[in-house]
């Protein structure tokens, strides 16, 4: 089916903006009906139930919206709202027609928004913009192959490639993936979890020997205290709620500490229950910390002193000695340095009272099971490592690793984002990974670390990428520095798109450029052996299958792994060691592969058709065994950062609203935080409003402030007074990405410290608005 009635943009005005209260619960029936609505109406109902009725079910697809994990017992229904509205956003009917690619040149495509371009509906045919041309062409799949393999061979340096992955990514691809970047001699491999996760793999790491998650699903409802940090689980991991519930149930307590008061987390209605549908739900939060935006490493670490001076008070009850003894090093060095916190530098960074802080801490010392969770608002800072650092400390001081219902719980974002670093997907990975490779392929992979996401936006400006290829994602609009990343990508000699939907990624090339159009994974994907299956691997390391359920909407669509191998065959030909047309005729033998180069893997193929899947291996977890040079956790010192915002200023976090996936926009709404029609709002703390002078609902400009003395702005945002923490301020991402330096990067981890940025605000004149809107500006013109 080609198009339905054309899509209207949307009016990127923020004075169209409908404001109301924001909820104080999440989900109920509100979420089943926005999230079935829509999905009947675009795909018909019979597309619909087949799809829904598959989503996270052990023989069905693993819905792409989070990496979640699924509970062993799953409901006939194992979805929430916005996994809804992903499956229908990817299995839409509606395909884009080949006369789009004449009507729209790049330039007019230019000025529509994000949301505009992902509701023109699935690519299904390869596309070609030749040099010099502003348009789009449709191009054969063999003439597309063949000019991306010509333009690799003719590279005077294999990094003159890149090979960008987006989380989505399955195993089996990212396997191959990585493997075609390194045999052809680079790791050029920047990925999502650069932006996203990567200060939580830097950290624990160094600390724990392994950056994955030290829990089970069935550990949320054996813990007594679970701590959600940083994260906005009714928004971006709804099922979270319903492990937060049971948890709950079974006694636990629950503290959200989070400059914004969250829906989710004060109350929540479970949507699948009949307590959900009619009453008040359950509250969460028994306690709510508004801290102030980069403050966790400092109210950590001022846990970790009350831990501390409670054992001083009654030596050998408080902190576990077998477990530290038998399995820690640093104590001593962190006591003293603990020791001379000081407690109103802890205030000014944390914006909490002592009161707040000692309620946090006897609940703690209370817990025998502690579980903490986080997500990016403690992975975007400029001392993000450390702060999750801080939260290892502070989990090892009482043994809270490797037991039942206690551990380190980093919630990942793209529904496979750890699979595809388990995979290779790393700019970075170790020897031992690459010797296996060698040994496993017979060729000698490169060794100099590659370029990470900031990295590879800097050598594109550097004018030293000639050829990018992506694996899904919206690079262009997910990276900082909005402005420096068109640039970069600007200079680019081929850009190559590997995607199921248009965007801003495809608009901002250089000389030449495709779009390989590709099967999501809602997709019934048969190859010559047959009906083909792949994995994932979901945030507590559970492995397991997923296979598409509906036909592709065009016959013309390859799969991810048909595009990576003939691309490699274009590359190689036929005739080397690796049988990459093997590889694309049945999925079993990359896992054959993967079973002999990645730890955990044993008989893959085996345990996948007997078990559906398996959980990975995890030392910390299993058996309390730590990777580390020492055989040891590390209790860490770590100097932390006050970020100081001068009088007149704020600092500026950036997040999701309920209704996007990262870059892609469902519709104008955030309906939890009472927002409607306009994506353009920044948040801000009634009495900051007060003390700047600024009128909730003002319109005004938004000015990053850095050494570096560029005017980084985002023009004509409506103010909303909103409960966040006192001189904090809350906008949307992309559309806040223009604020954030390329190089203003966490340390160690190069993550975009997009959630720690001073900012001022300048009123404009509401005539002023009105004439800036009248000349046409796409999601990220603001600039
Ligand atoms: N529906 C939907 N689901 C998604 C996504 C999506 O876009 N839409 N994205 C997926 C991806 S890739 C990811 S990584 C995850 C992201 O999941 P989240 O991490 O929940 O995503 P954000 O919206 O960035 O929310 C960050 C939260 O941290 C809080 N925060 C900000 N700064 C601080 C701070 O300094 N301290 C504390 N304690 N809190 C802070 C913010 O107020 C916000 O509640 O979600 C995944 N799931
Ligand atoms: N300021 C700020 N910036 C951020 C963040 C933030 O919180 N604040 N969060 C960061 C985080 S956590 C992340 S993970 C990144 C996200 O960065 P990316 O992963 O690069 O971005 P996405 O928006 O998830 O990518 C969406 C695109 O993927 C393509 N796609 C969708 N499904 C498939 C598929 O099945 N196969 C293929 N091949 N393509 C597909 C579609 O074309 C779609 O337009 O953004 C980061 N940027
Ligand atoms: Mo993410």
């Amino acid at each position: 089916m080609t198009g339905k009635a054309p899509i209207e943009d949307i009016n990127e005005d923020a004075t169209e903006m409908v404001v109301g209260e924001p909820k104080t619960w999440a989900a109920g029936v509100p979420g089943v009906t926005h999230s079935m609505g829509p999905a009947f109406a675009e795909m018909g109902i019979g597309r619909s139930l087949k799809l829904m009725t598959n989503m996270n079910q052990k023989d069905g697809f693993d819905c792409m919206s989070c990496a979640w994990p699924d509970p062993d017992h799953r409901k006939s229904f194992e979805f929430c709202e916005n996994g809804a509205k992903a499956v229908t956003w990817e299995a839409t009917p509606v395909t884009i027609p080949r006369s789009f690619w004449s009507e729209y040149s790049i330039t007019n495509l230019l000025d529509k928004s994000e949301y505009w371009l992902g509701m023109q509906g699935r690519l299904v045919e390869p596309l070609y913009k030749p040099k010099g041309k502003d348009n789009y062409q449709p191009i054969s799949w063999d003439n597309a192959f063949r000019l991306v393999g010509d333009r690799l061979k003719e590279l005077e340096s294999p990094n003159e490639a890149t090979f960008y992955t987006s989380g989505r990514t399955a195993n089996e691809t990212a396997f191959i993936y990585q493997l075609l970047a390194r045999s052809f001699g680079t790791n050029n491999l920047p990925d999502c979890s650069n932006m996203c996760h990567e200060s939580t793999g830097k950290a624990m790491g160094e600390v724990i020997g392994i950056g994955k998650n030290t829990i089970a699903y069935k550990d949320f409802a054996k813990a007594d205290l679970i701590i959600v940090m940083g994260q906005n689980p009714g928004t971006n991991h709804p099922r979270m709620l319903t492990a937060l519930e049971e948890a709950k149930e079974a006694g636990a307590e629950i503290v959200a500490i989070n400059p914004l008061l969250e829906a989710g987390l004060i109350r929540y209605k479970n949507p699948q229950k009949v307590k959900g549908i009619i009453g008040h739900g359950t509250g969460l939060a028994d306690q709510y910390l508004q801290i102030r935006a980069g403050g966790d490493g400092w109210l950590m670490k001022a846990i970790s002193k009350q831990v501390l001076d409670a054992e001083a008070a009654a030596p050998g009850a408080v902190l576990d000695h077998k477990f530290i003894d038998e399995h820690c090093s640093g104590l001593e060095e962190f006591a003293d340095h603990v020791s001379g916190l000081d407690h109103e530098a802890v205030l000014r960074a944390t914006g909490l009272t002592t009161a707040e802080i000692d309620e946090l801490a006897a609940r703690y010392l209370k817990a025998d099971k502690v579980i903490i969770t986080w997500a990016m608002g403690l992975t975007q800072h400029k001392d993000a490592v450390s702060i999750i650092k801080e939260v290892i400390n502070l989990l090892l001081l009482r043994g809270n690793m490797g037991k039942p219902g206690a551990g380190a719980s980093p919630i990942r974002g793209h529904s496979n984002v750890q699979g595809d670093r388990t995979m290779g997907i790393w700019e970075q990975m170790p020897p031992a990974f690459l010797d296996k490779l060698q040994a496993e392929f017979n060729f000698d992979p490169p060794r100099e670390d590659g370029y990470d996401v900031v990295k590879a936006v800097e050598a594109m400006l550097d004018h030293k990428t000639k050829v990018w290829i992506a694996m899904g994602g919206n690079m262009v609009a997910a990276v900082s520095d909005t402005v420096a990343a068109e640039a970069g990508f600007r200079n680019v000699g081929l850009n190559v798109q590997i995607s199921t939907k248009l965007n801003r990624n495809h608009l901002t090339v250089g000389e030449e450029a495709l779009i390989l159009p590709t099967m999501g994974r809602t997709d019934i994907d048969v190859q010559a052996s047959g009906p083909q299956m792949v994995t994932v691997e979901d945030s507590v390391c559970a492995i397991h299958a997923s296979r598409g359920k509906v036909p592709p909407v065009s016959d013309n669509l390859l799969s991810e792994i048909s595009i990576v191998t003939r691309i490699a065959r274009a590359v190689f030909g036929d005739d080397g060691p690796i049988n990459w047309a093997g590889f694309e005729a049945n999925y079993d033998t990359i896992r054959d592969h993967i079973e002999h180069v990645v730890k955990g893997f044993d008989n893959f193929n085996e345990r996948l058709k007997r078990d559906n899947g398996f959980i990975l291996p995890h030392g910390p977890r299993d058996s309390r065994t730590f990777n580390t040079p020492s055989g040891k956790a590390l209790i860490t010192v770590n100097e932390l950062e006050y970020i100081d915002c001068p009088p007149g200023r704020l600092l500026l976090q950036s997040m999701r609203a309920h209704d996007q996936f990262n870059t892609t926009i469902y519709s104008l709404d955030d309906r939890y935080r009472g927002i409607k029609k306009s994506r353009r709002v920044i948040f801000v703390n009634p009495d900051d409003l007060t003390q700047l002078g600024v009128k909730d609902g003002q319109i005004v400009d938004v000015h990053s402030e850095f050494t570096d003395n560029v005017d980084r702005v985002v023009r004509n945002f409506k103010v909303v007074s909103f409960p966040t923490s006192r001189g904090c301020a809350a906008t949307y991402f992309p559309e806040g990405n223009p604020l954030v330096p390329l190089g203003f990067t966490a340390d160690g981890s190069n993550t975009p410290a997009s959630k720690s940025v001073v900012i001022r605000l300048e009123p404009v004149s509401t005539q002023d608005v009105q004439e800036a809107n009248s000349t046409p500006e796409g999601l990220l013109a603001g600039a």
